[in-house]
């Protein structure tokens, strides 16, 4: 599967590589090479874990729902990028590529999709539900609009300590119709929280469009009337995202105000993994994959002389490499103790707390 995406070879000349060598200023403004060849990496592994995960559900070694991020890769990488390693981040179900790239191993997150105990949530919250307290990521919500009301509440717990910290809240065009966005988006602007609504514009909910879900589909808007302040960015390019969700991410801070920012980029595939996507045309089919966000990438950055076909190759390699370790270790880790079913359930013990499972004699010794 990952093969028949692999990235095409480009197939240019020696001496124009050179010359485009020496534009490389003019196509990326005095970006570090190294630092576009790691976003183009991260951005590669998130596909290919993406792809891995769709084919371990149809061989069913992954349960439940499995939702993917392929298409909004550069919009994941570019605002990981913005935030600092203190920074929380709050987001809806499709979440694998958020939690590698706020620097959770791929490993435990292949784990927590196979359910296994290595998993980041100890193999019970599975695909929706990864969270790790490590690195500040607070969740992966079934619930659409659920991971809302919890970052304004941990935006609120930041101000109350006076610390400086902020939260990134994500979730998709459809969550701007729930209650709970409303609400959060109101108190957030009337106590001055520090927290960024992002809105991933993939222009479906599910299978309905924007347009016939929200009478103002120009959803960057939508904060306007709680006075929020909204911006939207090409969600297909890393580094544009980057650089305004970093503009968001220290205003906020600074300012403790919260601010909308629509990413808008295009779902390779069907809702989640087992979705079709029947109704979507032949042309609109083709025309998400002709807005693949590495594919462009990785064209610029050619361009530039920066991705040589060696450089390409290695990556790809490693890649692969990395995904398949995830895979393995996730296949070899144990399932967990169904007498562990509770312990993640409360913060604290809980005195009643049930350790008898359904299928358990209820006079058991
Ligand atoms: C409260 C609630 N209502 C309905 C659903 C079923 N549901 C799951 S995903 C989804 C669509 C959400 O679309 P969007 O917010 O655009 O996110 P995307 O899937 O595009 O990332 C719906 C309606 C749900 N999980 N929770």
């Amino acid at each position: 599967m990952a093969d028949t995406a692999k990235p095409k070879a480009t197939g240019k000349t020696g001496s124009r590589r050179r010359a485009a060598r020496n534009n490389a200023d003019s196509h990326f403004n005095g970006e570090k090479p190294e630092v576009l060849l790691d976003y183009y990496r991260q951005m590669l592994l998130i596909r290919r874990f993406e792809e891995r995960a769709a084919q371990a559900y149809t061989q069913a070694r992954i349960g439940g729902y499995c939702h993917l991020n392929l298409g909004e890769e550069a919009t994941i990488v570019g605002l990981m990028e913005a935030l600092q390693e203190r920074d929380y981040l709050f987001t809806n179900y499709r979440e694998h590529g958020y939690a590698i790239a706020k620097g959770t191993h791929p490993r435990e997150v292949m784990a927590e999709l196979y359910g296994r105990s290595t998993g980041v949530s100890k193999g019970w919250g599975g695909s929706m539900h990864l969270f790790d307290a490590r690195t500040r990521l607070l969740g992966g919500y079934g619930i659409v609009g659920g991971q809302l009301p919890l970052a304004v509440g941990a935006a609120l717990a930041i101000t109350y300590r006076g610390s400086d910290e902020v939260v990134m809240c994500q979730m998709g065009d459809g969550t701007t119709n729930i209650g709970a966005f409303h609400e959060s988006l109101n108190i957030a602007s009337l106590w001055n929280l520090p927290v960024i609504f992002v809105v991933i514009n993939n222009f479906t909910g599910m299978g309905t469009p924007v347009e016939r879900s929200s009478a103002e589909p120009e959803l960057y808007k939508r904060g306007s009337a709680y006075r929020i302040e909204g911006v939207r960015v090409d969600g297909r390019d890393v580094l544009a995202v980057r650089d305004t969700a970093t503009t968001l991410v220290e205003r906020a801070r600074s300012e403790h105000r919260p601010f909308l920012l629509e990413a808008f980029s295009y779902r390779m595939k069907g809702h989640s993994v087992v979705d079709p996507a029947k109704y979507r045309t032949k042309e609109e089919a083709e025309e998400a994959l002709a807005n693949d966000p590495i594919a462009m990438f990785e064209e610029r950055l050619t361009e530039a002389g920066i991705l040589t076909d060696e450089i390409k190759k290695e990556i790809a390699e490693s890649v692969k490499a990395e995904v398949a370790d995830a895979a393995d270790f996730a296949e070899n880790s144990p399932h967990p103790e169904v007498s562990t079913l509770f312990d993640y359930t409360y913060a604290t013990p809980v005195a009643n707390e049930s350790r008898r499972m359904p299928a358990d004699p209820v006079f058991a010794e």
